[in-house]
């Protein structure tokens, strides 16, 4: 691994939000695709934050102040994430489910949906089953997120009450987040999953495609 990116990745676990952007933009500046300091630099990091969780290392503080600085970098690469020159392809409502307030997955998927020309509009996190229900007239796609196996079900509970509001066929519906599969999405109903952010936005313009 390059040394900028060990030091992003360092930078993440030891929570040092100050030096993100510098350290972002100097791997940028270095020649480095952004995708590969997401990956590489970034989403790894915070992958080490999840298995030092489990292992008892870390506590909740520290996977608090790893996710801000992980949340600083996303802003600093996020204009470099954007494909240059995609037509307005459709608008997509995205959230956490009720309960769930982890958004750096979230952020990340509706950052490279904005990117590929979607219009987003963010319902945040832990949002009521009921927000998706009001905003299913509004929108072409609504984009389920969920990181805790708690908070999972919940995307069935949306589903349902689209279902029961009799908006369920006006909106496609797109379901992600680590303990989520396609045999999950496929059980309750969903019309996609994605197990990243770029997948999120091949299945979403594929599921447009077919409206
Ligand atoms: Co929490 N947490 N957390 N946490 N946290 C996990 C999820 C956990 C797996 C850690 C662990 O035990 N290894 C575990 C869940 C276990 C389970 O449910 N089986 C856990 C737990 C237990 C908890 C608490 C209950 C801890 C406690 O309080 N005792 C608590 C719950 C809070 C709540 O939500 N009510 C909690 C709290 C927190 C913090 C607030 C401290 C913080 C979140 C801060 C924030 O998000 N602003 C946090 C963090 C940082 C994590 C880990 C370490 C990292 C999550 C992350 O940001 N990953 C996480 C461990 C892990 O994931 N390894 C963990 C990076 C991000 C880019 O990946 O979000 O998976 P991810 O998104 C991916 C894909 O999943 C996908 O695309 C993204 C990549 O491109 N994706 C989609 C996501 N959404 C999608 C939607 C799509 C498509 C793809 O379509 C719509």
């Amino acid at each position: 691994m390059e040394p900028i990116l060990k030091e992003i990745y360092q930078n993440i676990l030891d929570g040092q939000q100050s030096e993100m952007g510098i350290k972002i933009q100097a791997a940028l500046e270095s020649g480095i695709p952004p995708k590969k300091i997401l990956d590489e630099g970034m989403i790894a990091a915070m992958a080490e934050v999840g298995r030092l969780f489990e292992a008892g290392e870390f506590y909740v503080p520290e996977m608090l102040i790893s996710a801000r600085a992980m949340q600083t970098g996303l802003n600093v690469l996020k204009p470099h994430l954007k494909e240059a020159n995609v037509q307005s392809a459709g608008k997509v409502a995205i959230g956490t489910i009720k309960g769930d307030l982890h958004d750096i997955g979230k952020n990340l998927v509706a950052m490279m949906l904005e990117g590929a020309g979607f219009e987003i509009l963010d319902l945040g996190t832990d949002v009521q089953f009921e927000k998706f229900v009001t905003v299913a007239d509004d929108v072409d796609v609504i984009a389920l997120s969920a990181l805790l196996t708690t908070t999972m079900p919940g995307m069935k509970t949306v589903i349902n009450s689209l279902q029961v509001a009799g908006k369920r066929e006006k909106v496609k519906i797109i379901i992600g987040g680590a303990p989520v599969t396609q045999a999950y999405a496929d059980s309750i109903g969903a019309d996609g999953y994605a197990s990243d952010a770029s997948r999120a936005v091949a299945v979403t313009m594929s599921l447009l495609a077919s409206k």
